[in-house]
């Protein structure tokens, strides 16, 4: 048995795991596909593996820089069969050294551009949608976005995200598996996927106005300090750039649904975000920082949530 676990996140992951799925499909082999998160933790690696006599497990575009890679790595070591980890991420010496220890036969390299090219070039896969598969998670993945359905699927992936959080990520398995199939760019014309694409942007258009309607002004010691909503269909830096370009401040905050927060600054600006983001035990650089408030914010209670923080970071931080 074949098993196949990428990366749910993103195009290069989906990529990598179509192009096992087509490897497979081609060869008559069977094989399982896990899609999987970092907030998966040691789930990253289904326990069920290890019960599966004779597998040969392929990993693809997961980072071997993995908070639980001890547990992920006795899980390896549970293993009747074959591990294969096939990944672009920075990781350590160390970590490489007790994958080797557990076996992992791992092909790494941090300057390849994605996952998906590694995939393609370790199990020599050739033809015309290999070929094409792997190009769309290498564009995806080295922002250098030039195909039309590339885009598609970006959005696609990003939709599928939001509605699954958590595993089993149903949606993303089956559009791994189209793909595999129809090649990316015919994927994208299937009527299902044209529907649910021009649904999702309907609703990421909508969300990104919601950031102008909520939005609140303080004064932040002579700075100038905005405050907005977004919810999790949009990124804190889609958000924020839709902010910096509407409306005039120094300083923006973007407060998610999910409790996430984005802290920017205009152009001209030149306060350090990094003290800020440490209010609430976050960080980042100096022009762009993160942090997380510890809990979900409704939109009915945003603009209570929006002056408690502002209190907090006013209270917290002198320029
Ligand atoms: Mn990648």
């Amino acid at each position: 048995m074949n098993v196949i676990i990428s990366h749910s996140a993103d195009l290069d992951g989906v990529s990598s795991a179509a192009l096992l799925i087509r490897k497979f499909m081609e060869s008559g082999e069977p094989y399982l596909v896990y899609l999987r998160d970092y907030s998966d933790g040691e789930e990253v690696y289904p326990t069920e593996i290890t019960r599966i006599p004779d597998v040969r497990v392929y990993i693809a575009d997961i980072s071997t820089h993995l908070k639980h890679i001890d547990a992920v790595v006795n899980r390896i070591k549970l293993t009747k069969g074959r591990v294969e980890w096939t990944d672009h991420h920075e990781t350590t010496e160390e970590i490489k050294r007790s994958l080797i220890s557990a076996s992992v036969e791992l092909y790494h390299d941090k300057d390849s551009g994605s996952a998906s090219v590694l995939v393609e070039k370790r199990y020599e896969l050739r033809g015309e949608i290999y070929r094409q598969i792997a190009d769309a998670g290498f564009q995806a993945d080295t922002l250098k976005i030039k195909d039309d359905y590339v885009r598609a699927l970006v959005d696609l992936i990003d939709y599928f995200n939001y509605l699954e959080k958590r595993i089993p990520r149903v949606r993303l398995e089956r559009l791994a598996v189209q793909i595999a199939i129809k090649g990316p760019s015919e994927v994208v014309k299937e009527d299902d996927y044209v529907e649910l694409l021009k649904h999702y942007r309907d609703l990421k258009q909508k969300a990104l106005e919601e950031v102008l309607e909520t939005v609140r002004i303080y004064d932040l010691h002579g700075y100038k300090l905005a405050i907005a909503y977004a919810t999790s269909l949009v990124s804190g830096t889609q958000a924020a750039s839709k902010l910096e370009e509407n409306v005039s401040a120094d300083l923006y905050l973007i407060i998610k649904d999910e409790g996430g927060m984005s802290f920017r600054r205009s152009k001209a600006c030149r306060v350090n975000l990094v003290p800020l983001a440490n209010i609430f035990g976050g960080g980042g650089h100096e022009y762009a920082a993160g942090a997380d408030l510890g809990r979900t914010v409704a939109r009915d209670k945003f603009n209570r949530v929006a002056d408690e923080v502002y209190e907090r970071i006013k209270s917290g931080w002198r320029p």
